[in-house]
Order: C-alpha cells, then structure tokens, then sequence
C-alpha cells in the first residue's frame, strides 16, 4: 500500500509539527479509546552477563556498567511479582532476560511455566529472551504467550554502530519465526543514538512493512548508562521524539504505541503531548529492567489529571479475549 512508501513517510515526519500531531491525533480517535492507557509492568527475571555487544546496555559483558548480576529467578518469586503488578493496576506483565538467544533446557522450560502462570492470571504475557526459533516460539504460545518483544532498535544502516554480535536479518528472521508462531509481536526501536532523521524515517518504514505490523511498538528513549559506549550522547530532541510517535500512530493506526526506556527525563507535558500524538501504552513501576522509571504514584497523578484511565486487559486480541471471558 501506497501509504508505507518510504517517500509518504518521509513527507508526513517532515510535515510541520502541529499538523502532523493533528492527524497523529486524528488517526489514533478513530481506533482507540483516547481515554485509555495500557499499563504494563516489567521484570528482568535474568539480569546481566549477555554475550551480545548492544553499545547502549547494562546487561552486555562488552560494556562495564555497574550491575548485580542474577541467574534466572525461581517461577513463585516472578508470579508473586506478577500478582501484584495485576493488583497495583497491570494488565501486561513482560520478562526479560539477557539472553543472546533462547536456548532449549531447564531455564526455557522454567520461562514456559512462568508464562503459563501468568496468563493464567488473566494478565497479558510478554517476554523478550533475545532470538528465538519457530519451534521454541510454539513452546511459548501453548504455555499461553500473548507477545513476544524483541527489537529493530534502529535503521539497518546504523545498525552495525551500535550492535556487531549479530545482523538485522538475525533480528527479522526472530520477527518472523513469532509470527509463524502465531505470537503477536512486539517490535520497536531506541531513539537518541545519535542517528540521523533519515535513519528513524527508515525504521519507522521497516516497522509499518513487517506482515504483519507489530501489535505494539515500544518507543525507547536511549537511558545513557555510565560504562557503556553511548554514556555521553546527547539527548534526542524532544519534538523528534513527537514526530516519531506521531509517525509511527498513523502509519501503524492499530499498534499499541509504548512509551518506554528513558521517560523518567522526559517531562509531564512532553508525556501529554505524546499521548495526544497516538501514545496509549506505558510500563508503570519505579524500575525498567535495570534502570530507573517514574514512580507509580506520579503516573497515577499524572493519568488523573490528564483524564485518562486504565484500559482492560486483551482488548485488541480476538483470540485471547475469548481466554479472559473464562478467567
Ligand atoms: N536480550 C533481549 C534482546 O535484546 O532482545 C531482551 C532484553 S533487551 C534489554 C530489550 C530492549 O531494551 C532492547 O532491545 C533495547 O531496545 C532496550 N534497551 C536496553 N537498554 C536500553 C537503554 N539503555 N536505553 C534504552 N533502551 C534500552
Ligand atoms: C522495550 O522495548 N523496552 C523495555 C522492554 N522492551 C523489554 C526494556 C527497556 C530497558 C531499558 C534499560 C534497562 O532498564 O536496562
Ligand atoms: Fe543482551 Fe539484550 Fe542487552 Fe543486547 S540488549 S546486550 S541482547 S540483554
């Protein structure tokens, strides 16, 4: 379709701002509920000692960010923390491990069971264990898998100035074998690692051009951890950070939009100005995978005072929501 042509893209990120968000807003009315926002809450059930080099991570044993590293957490300890994401307010719970790729053996088959646990709560189950292969990806969907994260992160020309462990087609043939799977996936990119504009047109059109688009897009803001190669880049300008969302919210009208890593420096009105441009999704908790995120209780003020509400579990997900019916 004419409208994920790269010349479109480039033409809607370059329109003047408020026009652009206008539409954005437009776009995001017309298959959303302005009024609501999906709650998402994460845990790094393995943190640390990854083989991959991603310059902009605490968890690669390439960089030298402080850390306490941990082997993977035992199934109860991860669903009582599930349990009471689901009581402060969650209606999707993601694990992530760093992990350059799944391997089958105890600790897969330990993640199945967490899975399983999860979305026998109702919650919405999501995990992010680096790559993964068809047959493992049908593990975790029988286990109950609702998505699958794993990341574009930037354009495939900047690619290799920030990960050289592995290519960009390792990373759409992962895309591929979740969606094989029949796992909707979770697909986005980091923002503010020094790219070009050309290089974020060119990953908003690689993410509108996957089939199918991803169910969600999270929106990372680099989080310039010390002891890592990019600890001093400058911050992205925040009105690209706009055009980006908005972008994404017209080309991907369905997509659940996330605002993730790096909203902890972004102000309360910036936020706002997101969630009007086609934002409708945030993790809540004081802390990412390692790094730091808004506390509960500001979000919470924040919501409120902008009007916005919590949106139930499932709703986009036909197949899944027939599941929450019995739950
Ligand atoms: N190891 C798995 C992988 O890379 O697919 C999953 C975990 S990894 C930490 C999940 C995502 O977090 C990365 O793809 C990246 O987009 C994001 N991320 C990691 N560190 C970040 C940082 N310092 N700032 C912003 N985003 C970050
Ligand atoms: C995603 O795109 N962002 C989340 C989630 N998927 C797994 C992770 C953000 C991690 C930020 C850095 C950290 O806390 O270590
Ligand atoms: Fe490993 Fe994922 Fe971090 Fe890359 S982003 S170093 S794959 S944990």
């Amino acid at each position: 379709m004419l409208i994920r042509d790269m010349e479109y893209i480039k033409n809607l990120y370059k329109k003047p701002l408020l026009d652009l968000i206008y539409k954005s807003a437009s776009v995001h009315r017309k298959h959303h509920q302005s009024d609501e926002m999906q709650m998402c809450t994460l845990l790094s059930i393995k943190t640390g000692g990854c083989s991959e080099d991603c310059g902009y991570c605490s968890q690669s044993i390439h960089n030298s960010a402080k850390l306490e590293k941990e082997i993977l957490l035992k199934t109860d300890d991860v669903l009582e923390k599930a349990r009471k994401a689901k009581d402060s307010g969650s209606t999707r719970f993601c694990m992530g491990a760093a992990w350059p790729k799944v391997l089958d053996g105890k600790a897969f088959d330990r993640v199945c069971d967490m899975v399983k646990g999860v979305s026998d709560m109702g919650l919405e189950a999501c995990v992010t264990l680096g790559m993964i292969t068809q047959k493992q990806a049908i593990r975790l969907k029988e286990a109950g898998l609702t998505s699958y994260n794993h990341n574009l992160d930037t354009s495939e020309d900047f690619y290799d100035k920030v990960v050289t462990t592995r290519t960009y087609q390792d990373r759409l043939d992962t895309l591929k074998n979740i969606a094989n799977a029949e796992i909707s996936v979770c697909c986005g990119g980091i923002l503010g690692l020094g790219e070009s504009e050309e290089d974020r047109i060119s990953l908003l059109h690689t993410l509108a051009n996957l089939d199918p688009q991803p169910e969600s897009v999270p929106i990372n803001t680099l989080v310039p951890v010390e002891g890592t190669p990019f600890e001093n880049q400058e911050r992205i300008d925040i009105f690209e950070w706009i055009r980006c969302i908005a972008v994404a919210r017209i080309l991907m009208p369905k997509t659940m939009v996330r605002l993730s890593a790096g909203r902890l420096e972004i102000s309360k009105e910036a936020q706002a100005l997101a969630f009007m441009a086609g934002a409708n999704s945030i993790f809540t908790g004081d802390t990412l995978l390692t790094t730091a995120n808004p506390s509960e209780n500001e979000d919470t003020a924040l919501l409120e005072t902008l009007g916005i509400k919590p949106r139930p579990p499932y709703k986009s997900d036909e197949q899944v929501s027939k599941k929450t019916q019995t739950v």
